[in-house]
């Protein structure tokens, strides 16, 4: 295995890769209309990872570097899905390395917060915290994460209730607005 630092990019014969595209984050952003107007094929993040131990493996390690094109759906900017980790007390780290955005972070009381991601910054998500990665950037923001392999990634959640606030581009500037209940 061998990681490009530069990028963050992996390679190697064990590197796993997937991809969302707008069509898969239907609902995820908050202007449907805007959302409904947009190529659904575009791609608005890659993930690629390499998981030397399976799924599920108590004490096993999972590496991967996303990386988030820019864009805006409305006036939000192109984020990931986000998640909260399936055993709810797993942590993670995220570390920035190109573009810039900001790691969107939820508590189990619903409090959000945002740290910002930039090349060299390093982020710890803590046990029971919903993450999710916004690029505010104009270029792609790509940033590594370490977790581990028995986190699992609950999507429902962020499904069904969202996060309890969004980050949105004004005055070119990203401002993190409470989200319509
Ligand atoms: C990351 C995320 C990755 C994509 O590797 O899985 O950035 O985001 P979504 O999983 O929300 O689509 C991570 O947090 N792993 O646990
Ligand atoms: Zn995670």
């Amino acid at each position: 295995m061998q990681i490009e630092w530069l990028t963050g990019a992996l390679l190697g014969p064990e590197v796993r890769r997937s991809q969302k595209t707008l069509g898969d984050l239907a609902g995820i952003f908050a202007d449907r209309v805007a959302w409904e107007k947009m190529p659904a094929p575009q791609v608005v993040y890659r993930v690629e990872w390499w998981s030397p131990s399976a799924e599920n493996t108590e004490g096993g390690l999972s590496w991967g570097t996303t990386t988030i094109e820019p864009g805006l759906v409305g006036s939000e900017y192109f984020m990931t899905h986000g998640h909260i980790h399936a055993k709810a007390d797993r942590t993670e780290f995220y570390g920035g390395i190109q573009g810039e955005g900001a790691l969107i972070l939820m508590d189990e009381s619903r409090r959000t917060w945002t740290e910002p991601m930039f090349p060299g910054s390093l982020h710890h998500i803590p046990p029971r915290t919903a993450h999710r990665v916004a690029n505010t950037s104009n270029v792609p923001l790509r940033f590594t994460a370490c977790w581990p392999s028995d986190a699992g990634h609950n999507y429902e959640i962020v499904r069904q209730q969202g996060f309890s606030s969004r980050l949105f581009r004004k005055d070119g500037k990203p401002v993190l607005v409470a989200a319509a209940q």
